[in-house]
């Protein structure tokens, strides 16, 4: 029934186009509202309420109050914290079909996707959070004299959180059930591409019980709401999910205001080292799926392959069979695995790279450009003989394109793996554990699959 009301999107948007503040829905104070659209058909959605400044106050102005110390939420029993995350993951159970179709059709992930993975995620982090509220523990440790030394954990207070449009919904959980579980509260920006889940979460907040203020919903464009929340003298601390250059804003912002904390989640160019000795199928399926995995736009993508020479032409062969029989089409159709990009300022750049690897002779395999018909979809995209020194080698494409590098010996490729100002993931294929376990030590990369 969700997916067949979906498709006219009537009914389905009518209560989640406010600005979510103090457990009510406002309207922007500027009298302003921004447009969201459907990526798979260019299709407006509905209109959202923008915040801007003076809405980022207010709901600062409502975090604050919430996070006073005799709030009912610094009163509140951490078990029962955990018990409302608990009551929130289930009302997000309740509507998963409802919120991965709105995810689907704002972002253009394919709806099995949405379902199965982001739904999952996102209440699968809310329990796991929810399990924390009562185990976080501080010390004893014994010092010198007469003297008693301990450790208690307080909330750090009002945390801001920026987030942006490849996994809205998870992205959401990641920033707010953490800080919720801490006794926090949060005033969150969604990205401007896809408001549509979180404001719909808001409703779900306020229904499980949460205090008005804890959670506060600001839809709005990053120079103005997100900028307003990083120099906020009134925040405490703003976690951020985006572009390395908008990181960098950020820090710069939270230096200049109070000096808040930052924890920031950037860019990658994560490599992936396949030895002749792996399974081969696994590693042209796990390689691929890192690769094209939500159209290629994960900070976690495998964006640099780099294969033994032994196995390299048939890797390469396998590589590209694969790519071509990857089902494109209508998000909402359960068949589809893979959907249109986010947004025109996206596609474009995701090929014009394509191109420049084109010039920069990487050899193009298959894919290389947009599909004819409608929308913002990119052909599954497969160069080889990509050379460290192209661009495609890189710069961060956030998009469906595999990038496979030859590679002889096992410490060229380490080399070459770190050899990037990246450091977000990276990946080892080998049977041998010896060489598993030596090769992630020595890879520079926050996580090693
Ligand atoms: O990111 P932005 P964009 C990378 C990826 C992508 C590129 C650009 O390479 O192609 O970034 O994408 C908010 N002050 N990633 O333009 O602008 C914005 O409103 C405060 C990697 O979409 O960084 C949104 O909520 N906030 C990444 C969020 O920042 C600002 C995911 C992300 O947008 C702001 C997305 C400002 N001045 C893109 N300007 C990942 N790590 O997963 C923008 N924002």
């Amino acid at each position: 029934t969700v997916l067949v009301s979906a498709r006219d999107h009537k009914n389905l948007f009518l209560c989640v186009q406010q600005i979510f503040i103090n457990n009510e829905w406002h309207t922007s104070l500027k009298g302003k509202t921004f447009q969201t659209f459907n990526p798979a058909t260019g299709v407006k959605i509905c209109e959202v309420e923008e915040a801007d400044k003076a809405d980022v106050d207010k709901a600062v102005k409502a975090a604050r109050a919430a996070s006073q110390r005799g709030s009912p939420w610094r009163r509140m029993d951490v078990s029962s914290r955990g018990r409302l995350l608990h009551k929130l993951a289930d009302l997000m159970e309740r509507d998963r079909a409802l919120l991965a179709t709105m995810e689907t059709i704002d972002t253009g992930k394919p709806f099995l996707h949405s379902f199965f993975i982001d739904l999952d995620g996102s209440i699968k982090t809310l329990r796991y959070y929810a399990g924390w509220a009562d185990k976080i523990h501080g010390k004893t440790m014994p010092v010198d004299d007469t003297f008693m030394c301990f450790t208690r954990h307080e909330p750090v207070g009002v945390c801001g959180a920026i987030i942006p449009w490849n996994f809205p919904l998870l992205m959401f959980m990641w920033k707010v059930a953490p800080a919720l579980c801490c006794g926090n509260t949060v005033v969150i920006k969604p990205a401007e591409q896809t408001p549509l889940t979180a404001l719909h979460v808001g409703s779900l907040i306020k229904e499980a019980g949460f205090p008005p203020g804890v959670v506060n919903i600001v839809p709005g464009f990053g120079p103005t709401a997100g900028a307003a929340i990083a120099r906020h003298m009134g925040i405490d601390k703003v976690a951020f999910t985006g572009s390395t250059k908008v990181g960098q804003l950020i820090k710069e912002a939270a230096a200049k205001s109070n000096l808040k904390r930052v924890t920031l989640e950037l860019g990658g160019k994560n490599p992936c080292i396949v030895f002749a000795d792996s399974d081969l199928q696994l590693a042209v399926e796990e390689t691929q799926k890192g690769a094209f995995f939500n159209q290629g736009q994960c900070c976690t993508a495998a964006s640099r392959v780099f294969v033994e020479e032994q196995v390299y032409e048939e890797f390469v062969r396998r590589s590209v069979e694969s790519a071509k029989s990857i089902v494109i089409g209508d998000p909402l159709d359960p068949r589809t695995s893979h959907g249109p990009q986010i947004d025109q300022k996206q596609f474009d750049k995701i090929l014009e790279l394509i191109d420049s690897g084109k010039k920069e002779g990487a050899k193009l395999e298959c894919g290389g450009v947009a599909m004819e018909d409608t929308g913002l979809y990119i052909q599954p995209t497969v160069f080889s003989q990509v050379k460290d020194h192209m661009r495609i080698a890189k710069e961060e494409i956030f998009g469906p394109v595999q990038c496979i590098f030859r590679f002889k010996s096992q410490q060229e490729a380490i080399e070459r793996a770190n050899s990037t100002e990246y450091g977000l993931a990276s990946a080892v294929f080998t049977r041998n554990l010896d060489r598993a376990l030596s090769v992630s030590a020595a890879l520079e990369t926050g996580t090693v699959w």
